[in-house]
């Protein structure tokens, strides 16, 4: 099914209903992945919900959303011209720049002559006969592709996670969701509002919405760790020395454990003298950013390493919260980055303010959301807006959205919850699922590294695999099953020998009732991880069954 090379089909709706490859999504993956394939000659088509690109940073639009990775990595590295016309302006990219990034890279790409915005699948179902993937939208149509690709990322609009609280129908103020926000400005002025959630999302919106409301309840049920971003504007040599040191900088970023330059701790944080690492704690407190993790190399393996950066963590929230109260009710108890870091803009500062309560849901829990406000077991808080900042189903949720089935019409959603595991092999194919690709999927790198690299890395194996598929004749590819075995056991293995299983949090898929628990991110690092999905390949696709030659009808 491939098309000439370099010729590309100009698509109207309804015209071309069979595609080499179809993919969800028009966030980075799915922009770099239709780059990638279209550049090889092949079709494809891309599939957004959204009226526009950008994936999360789409719909995330909450107060003071910023990616907490800082911006001069937080981008494509595949062209080096790219890199060098887009300029960003501060060390962490607002959301607005970030999308206003994707839609240059969309421009300059012409990609948006392959996206079918406003757009959604429903199903995608693998038809063994004809070795195809039919695949439904939800305006009725059905479009089929040799091969499907996922580009949903592990948080979606589609799978925010709203708590089902009793009540909310009858809340008669507005209520938002930080990862689904409305395009029109919220106007906090004057209002009293309510932020539920501590992670990421409710640690940034927190200050800014207090600066305009005339009174913030933050509803806590978990205290968190946050460390200052120490965002500042970026000046121009420093912008211009990264673009001269590009393939440098990428090339560090490809072989680094997360996705960014720079080194890791190589001895242990018990080895150091008190004093010593006291300064080298407060030096990357200073810096700001995710430096403090990387200071030592056991943080994330030793219980004891990391209570030495958790207790100097501790110590910054009481010399920051003024009220003796209230700062009892900040302090974290679980080992640091155990769930995902988060960085802030005077987060802790904002409970020094006179228009702002925090209510620990742990003594008082939420009994229900009443027509004025929200109840907890010892008061009711009155409120005009009420803002979910509680996360997402995240990793698999956006994935069960779709009702994706392969061979024998297994169901992905079946298998790896009754199976009560996920189980990918390297995270980017699951037995059962011929000619399926997932980027970023569960049991790869992805949200515990500088995702973009993590997108890089998938899209250009996937690329590479569909090109080598193609030029070797095969038909189809489909993990085998004792590979994913390994694999998953291996994902896990490495995840074991780690704090980060020892703390419920939404990797672990505790935030979401009835979710099987597990830990479905590889974090043996992103250099590593491409050291052996890249050997995989050049031993040729060893651990995937490739069927060459198999007679197939063709589908009309
Ligand atoms: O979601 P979260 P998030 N009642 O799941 C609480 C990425 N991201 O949207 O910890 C009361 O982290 C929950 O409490 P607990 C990033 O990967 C990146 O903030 O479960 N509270 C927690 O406090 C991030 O990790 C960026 O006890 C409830 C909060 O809600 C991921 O997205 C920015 C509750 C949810 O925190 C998710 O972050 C934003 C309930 N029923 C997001 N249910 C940047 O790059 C949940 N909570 C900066």
């Amino acid at each position: 099914m491939k098309s000439n090379q370099q010729q590309f089909y100009k698509i109207e709706k309804n015209q071309v209903t069979n595609f080499d490859a179809i993919v969800i999504g028009a966030g980075f993956s799915g922009l770099y992945m239709l780059h990638r394939l279209r550049e090889a000659g092949f079709s494809v088509r891309v599939y957004e919900k959204g009226n526009g690109v950008g994936g999360a940073w789409y719909w995330s639009r909450y107060p003071g959303a910023r990616c907490d990775s800082e911006s001069i990595y937080y981008n494509y590295t595949f062209s080096e011209e790219l890199y060098k016309e887009w300029t960003w302006s501060s060390r962490y990219p607002e959301q607005a720049e970030i999308l206003r990034y994707l839609n240059f890279v969309a421009d300059r790409l012409d990609l948006r002559r392959d996206i079918q915005f406003n757009t959604e699948i429903k199903a995608a179902h693998y038809d063994e006969t004809h070795n195809l993937w039919r695949i439904d939208l939800n305006d009725g149509t059905c479009v089929s592709a040799k091969y499907f690709i996922t580009g949903v990322g592990c948080l979606s609009v589609n799978a925010t996670n709203v708590p089902a609280i009793k009540g909310l129908d009858r809340f008669e103020g507005k209520w938002y969701h930080t990862g689904a926000w409305p395009h029109e400005k919220i106007d906090f002025k004057g209002k009293r509002v309510g932020v539920i959630g501590t992670g990421s999302s409710g640690v940034q919106a927190i200050p800014v919405i207090a600066q305009k409301a005339e009174h913030l309840t933050v509803f806590q049920r978990t205290p968190q760790y946050t460390i200052p971003a120490r965002n500042r504007p970026l000046d121009l040599e420093f912008i211009e020395k990264t673009k001269e040191n590009y393939s440098e900088i990428r090339r560090q970023m490809h072989e680094s454990f997360g996705g960014f330059p720079g080194n890791r701790g190589d001895h242990s944080a018990l080895e150091e003298p008190p004093e010593k690492r006291q300064s080298v704690y407060e030096a990357a407190w200073e810096a700001g950013g995710l430096a403090i993790r990387s200071t030592y190399k056991d943080i994330m393996t030793n219980e004891t390493a990391n209570n030495t950066v958790s207790d100097f963590l501790r110590s910054k929230i009481r010399e920051i919260v003024q009220d003796p109260e209230v700062r009892g009710k900040l302090m974290p108890t679980y080992f640091f980055a155990t769930k995902r870091p988060v960085l802030d803009t005077n987060y802790f500062e904002t409970y020094n303010r006179k228009n702002v309560t925090l209510v620990d849901l742990r003594k008082s829990p939420i009994e229900e959301i009443t027509p004025k406000g929200l109840r907890t077991t010892e008061a009711e808080y009155e409120l005009d807006f009420l803002v979910f900042a509680t996360g997402y189903d995240g990793v698999t949720g956006p994935l069960f959205k779709i009702d994706i089935r392969g061979k024998d019409g297994l169901s992905l959603k079946e298998k790896w919850e009754d199976g009560a595991q996920v189980k990918t092999y390297l995270g980017l194919s699951t037995a059962g699922f011929p000619n399926f690709f997932i980027i970023t999927g569960p049991e790869s790198p992805s949200v515990l590294s500088n995702v973009p690299v993590a997108i890089e890395q998938h899209v250009e194996w996937i690329g590479d695999c569909i090109q080598y598929l193609h030029d070797h004749g095969v038909e189809t590819i489909e993990a085998k099953a004792e590979a994913e075995e390994a694999w998953s056991i291996h994902c896990k293995e490495v995840a074991d020998s780690t704090l980060y299983t020892k703390t419920d949090s939404w990797l672990t898929g505790a935030n979401i009732a009835d979710k099987p628990r597990g830990f479905p991110i590889y974090i043996g690092g992103i250099g590593q991880y491409r050291q052996i999905i890249d050997e995989v390949a050049a031993k040729g696709y060893e651990g995937f069954s490739l069927v060459t030659h198999q007679k197939t009808k063709s589908y009309q």
